[in-house]
């Protein structure tokens, strides 16, 4: 169970058949899925040839058109970005993809990559000659060290089938792809910290303008996209732009991977078109753990303004959520029931925060370890009613008057909690610790 409200009708038109779309995770399951004989298999490599029967120009006029749009957690067009890459400048072009993933509850970009690299691969090759680009980069979180070796070896694969190198099918297109392990810090997701990371500086954000689309990479122009976004673009280019428009909504088209986590039955990736609702995806997959409800969840990580059971005919697409009060962002569907102090939760994603604040600006800085003061007083019973008020004061000191989006993200959690669970909070303070787990509560007096 996982709140009220109607159900959709089983086996109808939000029958599970009818809203799984699995494209990207469609064949996790074969034996040696991350090979180049599955991928090949599954129509692998027939994408960058029909891309490759393009002109750069139309061929980012039809990623334009298909209507994709970044799976990061911006949902930036892809091919608006690639457009916005100077031609006949005379400076080399970069392409980064941002596999950095590491968003508290956000885990599909490592799944995809473990289980289906030839799908970013491929995909790498084809931006690359949209943007006119000859020398590619992964920037992979270092701490997946099976997925490291994994994605070494199929780039190997690639490079000896003629997908890599030198004038790639007979096209003319030299390509060399580069991957990087990344040192464990969470802010060299941020792109242009990553790209100080990949120029071998401490990983801090740059100052935006310029995007790196003008001054990125080596201050040449840089196309910096998400695994997951690059990773689905082969299959709009096999299966047609029609095809990929035919799900989701007019803004916000395609499928994509939500990542179920947290008290639910069946964790995993989900693959559906994009508007999909929380409700939906609980009921093909399970629902809640047996006997218990949905208290609150994150649309898209804890960046993102939690929800409630309130929320779960949310569409899950960029509008739906923002509408509600939230953003999709990385599409992290964690979801906690009633057991769960929401206290709790948030110190534990704001210490998070407080470690992973890189120091550049004030706000975060000092912010992330002020909320944490608080939180920790509040959790362990030790917190007074004008502690609310101050926590509110000191996210709306980072929230807009930071840096980069990690000041934002921090913030988002405290305003969201306090506006549904505010009564928790003060039960905190009223009785003098946490009324789930008291013995718990003692843990930071
Ligand atoms: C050229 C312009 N380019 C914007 C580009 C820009 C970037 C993209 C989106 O943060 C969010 C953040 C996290 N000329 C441009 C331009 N661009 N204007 O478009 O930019 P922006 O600033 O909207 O977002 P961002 O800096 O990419 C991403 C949220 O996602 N998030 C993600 C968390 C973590 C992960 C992870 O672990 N993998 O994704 C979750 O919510 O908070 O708000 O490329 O250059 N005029
Ligand atoms: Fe660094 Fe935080 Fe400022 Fe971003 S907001 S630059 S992470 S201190």
């Amino acid at each position: 169970e996982h709140g009220g409200g109607s159900r959709p009708e089983v086996g109808g038109e939000s029958s599970p058949e009818k809203l799984l779309s699995p494209v990207l995770s469609a064949f996790w399951d074969d034996p040696r899925s991350w090979t180049l004989a599955t991928y090949r298999r599954h129509d692998g490599y027939e994408g960058l040839r029909k891309a490759l029967a393009m002109s750069p120009d139309d061929l980012i006029a039809y990623v334009k058109d298909a209507g994709l749009r970044g799976r990061g957690g911006a949902g930036f067009p892809t091919g608006m970005k690639w457009q916005f890459i100077p031609q006949g400048d005379g400076k080399p072009h970069y392409l980064v993809v941002n596999a950095d993933e590491s968003e508290p509850g956000t885990c599909k970009d490592i799944p995809l990559l473990f289980a289906n690299p030839h799908s970013l691969i491929e995909g790498i090759v084809i931006a690359c000659y949209a943007i006119r680009s000859s020398h590619a980069f992964i920037y992979l979180r270092g701490e997946v060290v099976p997925v490291l070796r994994r994605l070494h070896e199929a780039v190997r694969e690639a490079y000896e089938a003629g997908f890599l190198g030198k004038n790639i099918l007979g096209s003319g297109l030299d390509l060399e792809l580069t991957v990087h392990a990344g040192a464990g810090a969470y802010i060299c997701g941020e792109e242009t910290a990553l790209l100080d990371s990949l120029e071998g500086r401490r990983g801090q954000p740059r100052l935006r303008p310029p995007f790196p689309a003008v001054a990125g990479l080596y201050a040449c122009p840089t196309v910096v996209n998400n695994v997951e976004s690059i990773a689905s673009v082969p299959a709009i280019l096999n299966k047609g732009k029609d095809w990929f428009r035919s799900m989701g909504s007019e803004k916000s088209p395609g499928f994509t991977l939500y990542s179920l986590s947290g008290h639910v039955a069946s964790p995993g990736q989900y693959e559906a078109p994009l508007g999909i609702t929380l409700r939906q995806l609980l009921d093909m997959s399970g629902g809640m753990r047996p006997g218990h409800r949905l208290k609150f969840w994150t649309p898209g990580g804890s960046s993102t303004p939690m929800f409630t059971d309130e929320h779960l005919d949310v569409p899950l697409d960029y509008e739906g959520v923002g509408a509600a009060g939230s953003m999709l962002g990385t599409k992290a569907l964690q979801c906690f029931d009633e057991t769960t102090c929401v206290v709790r939760a948030v110190t534990r994603w704001t210490e998070f925060y407080a470690h992973e604040s890189c120091g550049k600006c004030t706000p975060c800085r000092e912010g992330t370890y002020w909320l944490v003061q608080l939180l920790r007083d509040i959790e362990a019973g030790n917190g007074v009613m004008s502690d609310l008020d101050k926590l509110n004061d000191i996210a709306d000191n980072i929230n807009g008057k930071s840096f980069c989006a990690l000041g934002d993200g921090a913030a988002s959690p405290i305003f969201s909690s306090l506006k549904y669970f505010r009564d928790e909070y003060e039960q905190h303070i009223t009785q003098g610790g946490c009324p789930f787990d008291p013995a718990r509560s003692t843990a930071w007096a």
